[in-house]
C-alpha cells in the first residue's frame, strides 16, 4: 500500500496547523477525510446532473435515479450483501440502529422481553433500545467486559433466557479498539434462534466486511467514516428479517398507493426509505468504496495494524502511560485509547492540539464503558489509512512534550 500516493488524494492533509505545524490527523474514529475523488464527484453530479431521483421521465432525473441505484449496487458488493434489495440508505449508523430498534421492536417485542448489548456501546446502541423500553418496556441485558476491554463470551451464553429477542453488539469498540469475535457472537445468537445488529461503524473503514460470511441479521455503518460524505449511511437487513419489519417513517417514495382509508407500502428497500434521500451523497459513498476497494481492504487491514502495534509501543515508551483496551495488537483495531499519569485528557488534547495534532478528548459517546473503567474520559488518537508511522512519531514527542509541562 503506498501511503504517500493516497496522501495526495486528500489534499487537506497538506495544511498547516496554527500557522506553523503540519496538520497531523488522528482523529479518523470520529470521521475521516474525505479523498477528492469523492469530493469532484459530488460536485460533478450537483453541476450536470441533478435532479430529484425515482419519480421523473425527464432525462436527468432518470440519469440521477441510474446514479443513485447504481451507488446502492456498489453497497451491496461491498458488503456482499445478496440483492441490492437488502440495503437501505440512511442518515448513518445512529439512523440505522434507531430504525432497527424501533421496527423491530415493534414487530417482534413485548413488555419485559430483551435485548442484549454489550458494555462497550457507543450511546446509539445504547439509547435506541431505551427509548423502546420507555414506549414498551423491553429491558436491557448487558455483556460484560474483560479488564482488558474484551467482550466476556462465558458470560454472553448465560444472558440468553426465553424473553430474548435480538443481539445488539459492536463489531469494534469506538473507545478500546477491541476487534469483537462477531461470527462467534452470531453464531452462538443462532443456536439460540436469535438474530443480531452489528454495528460497523468502526469496521468497514479497516478490514473486509462480508455480511453474508458473518450470516449477520442487520449491519450497519456510516459514509463519513469510511471517506465518504457526511449525511448517509447504511443499513444492510437480509431481505426476510427487513420484509417482517413494519415502514419507520412515512411520506414520499415509501408508498404504493395511499387513501386516506389504506396506505400500501412500497417494496424492499424503499419501504424504509421515506422522502428524497440524499442521492448525490449516496454518489460520494459508492466513490468511497470504490476508492477502499480499489486500495484493498486487506492492505489497508495489514498497513494499519501495523502502524496500530508501532504506536502502542512507541507510546508505551512513555512515563506514566496507560493504554486501554487489549494489549493483544492481533485484535486491537486502529483506534488508542490513552491516559498519561494524572494529566487530564482535556489538557493532553488541548496541548496536543496546539502543537498540531488533533486527537479526540472525553467519553467518545460510551458512558457506561467510563464507569466500567472507572475513568471520565480519555484521550484517543485512531489512525486511517493515510497516517503514517511520521505522524505516531510526532504524536509520541507531542505526548513527551505535554507530560514535561506538567
Ligand atoms: N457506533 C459506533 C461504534 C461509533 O463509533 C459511532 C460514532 C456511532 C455508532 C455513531 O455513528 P454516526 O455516524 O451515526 O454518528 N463514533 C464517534 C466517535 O467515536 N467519535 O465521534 C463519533
Amino acid at each position: 500500500m503506498n501511503y504517500e500516493l493516497i496522501r495526495k488524494d486528500f489534499p487537506i492533509l497538506t495544511k498547516t496547523i496554527y500557522g506553523k505545524y503540519p496538520l497531523v490527523y488522528l482523529d479518523n474514529a470520529a470521521t475521516t477525510q474525505k479523498p477528492r475523488q469523492v469530493v469532484e464527484a459530488m460536485t460533478e453530479e450537483y453541476y450536470n446532473v441533478n435532479a430529484n431521483v425515482h419519480r421523473g421521465v425527464h432525462f436527468l432525473s432518470q440519469q440521477a435515479t441510474e446514479l443513485h441505484e447504481g451507488s446502492r449496487e456498489t453497497v451491496r458488493k461491498f458488503l456482499n450483501a445478496r440483492s441490492a434489495s437488502e440495503i437501505v440508505f440512511t442518515r448513518g449508523t445512529t439512523e440505522s440502529i434507531n430504525l432497527v430498534a424501533q421496527c423491530f421492536s415493534d414487530a417482534f417485542m413485548k413488555e419485559g422481553d430483551e435485548v442484549i448489548v454489550s458494555e462497550m456501546e457507543h450511546h446509539s446502541n445504547i439509547v435506541s433500545w431505551q427509548l423502546q423500553q420507555q414506549r414498551k418496556g423491553i429491558r436491557l441485558r448487558v455483556i460484560p467486559i474483560t479488564d482488558d476491554g474484551q467482550l466476556r463470551l462465558d458470560e454472553y451464553e448465560k444472558l440468553f433466557t426465553d424473553r430474548t429477542r435480538i443481539v445488539s453488539v459492536t463489531h469494534v469498540s469506538n473507545v478500546l479498539g477491541t476487534v469483537n469475535p462477531v461470527k462467534e457472537i452470531i453464531r452462538i445468537a443462532h443456536e439460540h434462534g436469535i438474530p443480531v445488529l452489528i454495528d460497523g461503524a468502526q469496521s468497514t473503514p479497516h478490514m473486509k466486511v462480508d455480511v453474508q460470511e458473518l450470516d449477520c441479521d442487520f449491519f450497519a455503518f456510516s459514509g463519513h467514516k469510511i471517506y465518504g460524505p457526511t449525511g448517509i449511511g447504511v443499513l444492510y437487513g437480509k431481505e426476510e428479517m427487513l420484509e417482517k419489519l413494519p415502514p419507520y417513517m412515512g411520506g414520499g417514495e415509501m408508498i404504493k398507493n395511499v387513501t386516506f382509508e389504506r396506505t400500501t407500502f412500497n417494496e424492499l428497500p424503499f419501504k424504509f426509505e421515506a422522502g428524497t434521500p440524499d442521492y448525490v451523497a449516496s454518489t460520494g459513498l459508492a466513490r468511497a468504496l470504490d476508492y477502499v476497494s480499489s486500495v484493498g481492504l486487506d492492505a489497508i487491514e495489514a498497513y494499519e495494524r501495523d502502524l496500530t502495534a508501532y504506536a502502542i509501543q512507541r507510546m508505551g515508551e512513555i512515563e506514566d502511560m496507560k493504554i486501554f483496551g487489549p494489549a493483544d495488537v492481533s485484535i486491537h483495531d486502529a483506534v488508542i485509547s490513552f491516559q498519561v499519569g494524572n494529566i487530564h485528557h482535556l489538557d493532553m488534547g488541548t496541548l496536543l492540539d496546539r502543537l498540531g495534532i488533533a486527537v479526540r478528548t472525553g467519553h467518545h459517546c460510551a458512558e457506561p464503558l467510563m464507569h466500567r473503567l472507572g475513568i471520565e474520559g480519555t484521550c484517543r488518537a485512531s489512525f486511517a489509512m493515510y497516517n503514517t508511522r511520521e505522524e505516531v512519531d510526532a504524536l509520541v514527542a507531542a505526548i513527551k512534550r505535554v507530560r514535561q509541562m506538567f
